[in-house]
C-alpha cells in the first residue's frame, strides 16, 4: 500500500504543546489509515490559530472568513457531489460561535462534510477572548474573573440538528480512530475535540488539567451519534453546463511548444480589455491542447484603478493556478505599473513586457518596452499586448487567438489588423 503523506515536512505553525498540532497528526494518520490520496481532500479552515495550518497540508486547501468555513465548506461539498472526496472543515471554538446558524444548517442539510472544531475554549488568534464555548468558571485573559455561565454543547446541538455522526473527544494522544469514524460517515459530521491553549488558556488558569476542564464541565466525551448516513445530494442537471461559458466548446485545432507551464501576469487599468484580454489568451491556449487558469484582481471599485489577471497555460493538468513569480509579466499602464512592481521585483528571469509610455520597475528579467498605447489607444493595448507575445514567444500559433478575437464581438469595433502590426 503506498501511504501518502498529508502533511508538509515543514514544522508546525503553533505554539509549543497546543492542541492544534495534534488535530493536524491525528487527522494525517486518519487519512493514511482509510488510504486517501490528498488531492481527494478538500481542507476548508476557518480564521483562527487552527487555520494557519492550511499551508502545511499536501491536500487542496481553501481559507475561509471568519465563522464561514462551514457554509463554504457545504457549498464545496453540493458542487463537488462526490462522497469518494473527503472536505473536512477545521473551525475554532470562536468561529464555530460566530458561524453557530451555519453549523447547524450544515447538519439539518446533510452535507458531505467533517467539521473538526478545535475547541479551546477561547479565541486564541486575537488574545484570548471568552467564546460561547467557554465554560463556567473557566478563565481568559479578558475574563479573569471566570466565564459565569456554561459554554454550548456543540455536540448535542448538532447531534439534535440531524448530522450523521457526532463525537467530542480530549485532544490528546492518538484519536483518529474517532477521526476516521467521521470522515467515514455519509453525510455531516463532526467532531468537537477539547483543548487548553498553552498560551492564553493555561497562563489564565494556572494548574488546570484538560480532564478537569472537561469534568467540572458536564461535557460528556463520547459518541453522540452514529451511522445516521443522511446525506445531501446535490440535484443533477442531465446535461452539466461548461464553468467557462456554455457557448465555448473547446475544439482542439492547434499544436503547442510548450514542454512546462508558464504564468503570464497581465496588469493595466480598468476599462482597458485587460480581463478579456487574459481570457482570450486562455482559451486560445485550450484550443492549442494546453491546460489554462486565469484569476482576476482589481479593486472593488471595479471601473477605476487597476486591473490584472493571472494566466497560466501548461501541457499538464495545473493543481495550482497561483503564480507569485511570473514568468512574463505585460504592464500597459501606469495603474498597472504600480500593482505589478512587487511582482517585477520577484522576477529573477523571464519576459517584461512594458509600454514605452512607462518607467521600467525593478526586474530580474528580460526588458522589451513596446508602444501599446501608442499603436492602438488604451483600450486595446491588453488585447495588442498579448497578440505581441504570441507572435514574438509563440507558445501556440497566434491563429489560435485570431480565431478567438473573430469570434468575438470586439473584432466588429477593432479590426484584427490593428492587432497584428508588429
Ligand atoms: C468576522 C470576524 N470577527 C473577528 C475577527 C478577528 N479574529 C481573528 S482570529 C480570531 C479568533 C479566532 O479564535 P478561534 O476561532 O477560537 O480559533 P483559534 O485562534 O483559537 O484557533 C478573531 C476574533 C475576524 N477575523 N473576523
Ligand atoms: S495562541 Fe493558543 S491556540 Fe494559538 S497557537 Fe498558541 S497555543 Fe495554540
Amino acid at each position: 500500500m503506498n501511504i501518502k503523506p498529508f502533511l508538509t515536512e515543514a514544522e508546525l505553525p503553533f505554539c509549543k504543546g497546543c492542541g492544534h498540532s495534534s488535530v493536524a497528526q491525528n487527522t494525517e494518520k486518519a487519512l493514511q489509515k482509510m488510504n486517501l490520496d490528498p488531492l481527494d481532500v478538500i481542507l476548508v479552515t476557518d480564521i483562527g490559530c487552527h487555520g494557519i495550518i492550511d499551508k502545511n497540508f499536501l491536500s487542496h486547501t481553501v481559507h475561509g472568513l471568519h465563522g464561514r468555513a462551514v457554509a463554504l465548506a457545504g457549498g464545496v461539498a453540493a458542487g463537488v457531489n462526490n462522497s469518494d472526496k473527503k472536505i473536512i472543515t477545521f473551525i475554532g471554538d470562536g468561529g464555530a460561535t460566530i458561524g453557530m446558524q451555519h453549523l447547524i444548517g450544515a447538519a439539518h442539510m446533510g452535507f458531505n462534510i467533517t467539521v473538526v472544531i478545535h475547541n479551546n475554549m477561547l479565541y486564541g488568534m486575537t488574545g484570548g477572548q471568552p467564546s460561547e464555548f467557554t465554560p463556567c468558571g473557566f478563565k481568559t485573559p479578558t475574563l479573569p474573573e471566570g466565564s459565569a455561565k456554561a459554554g454550548y454543547d456543540i455536540c448535542e446541538i448538532i447531534a439534535s440538528a440531524g448530522a450523521s455522526y457526532v463525537q467530542r473527544v480530549a485532544g490528546v494522544g492518538d484519536y483518529s480512530d474517532s477521526l476516521v469514524n467521521a470522515f467515514s460517515a455519509k453525510g455531516f459530521s463532526l467532531v468537537e475535540v477539547m483543548e487548553i491553549c498553552p498560551s492564553y488558556g493555561v497562563k489564565s488558569n494556572p494548574g488546570m488539567k484538560l480532564s478537569k476542564v472537561i469534568e467540572d464541565s458536564g461535557l460528556a466525551v463520547k459518541v453522540f451519534v452514529d451511522g445516521r448516513d443522511k446525506e445531501y445530494v446535490t440535484p443533477i442537471d442531465s446535461s452539466p453546463k461548461s464553468l467557462i461559458s456554455d457557448k465555448f466548446n473547446v475544439d482542439v485545432k492547434y499544436s503547442h511548444n510548450l514542454s512546462k507551464p508558464v504564468s503570464i501576469m497581465m496588469s493595466g487599468s480598468a476599462g482597458e480589455g485587460v480581463q478579456s484580454a487574459a481570457e482570450f489568451l486562455a482559451k486560445a491556449a485550450m484550443t492549442a491542447g494546453l491546460h489554462a487558469t486565469k484569476k482576476g484582481s482589481y479593486p472593488v471599485t471595479v471601473g477605476v484603478g487597476f486591473s490584472a489577471s493571472e494566466v497560466i497555460i501548461s501541457p499538464e493538468p495545473i493543481l495550482y493556478t497561483g503564480s507569485p513569480v511570473p514568468d512574463v509579466l505585460i504592464i500597459t499602464s501606469v495603474d498597472g505599473l504600480n500593482y505589478a512592481k512587487a511582482a517585477a521585483a520577484r522576477m529573477k528571469g523571464g519576459l517584461l513586457l512594458v509600454d514605452e509610455s512607462l518607467d521600467v520597475p525593478q526586474t530580474g528579467a528580460k526588458v522589451v518596452k513596446f508602444p501599446f498605447r501608442e499603436r492602438v489607444g488604451a483600450r486595446n493595448s491588453a488585447f495588442y499586448s498579448i497578440f505581441w507575445y504570441l507572435n514574438n514567444n509563440n507558445p501556440f500559433p497566434i491563429e489560435a487567438l485570431k480565431d478567438i478575437f473573430m469570434n468575438n464581438k470586439i473584432s466588429e469595433k477593432v479590426k484584427i489588423e490593428t492587432m497584428l502590426q508588429f
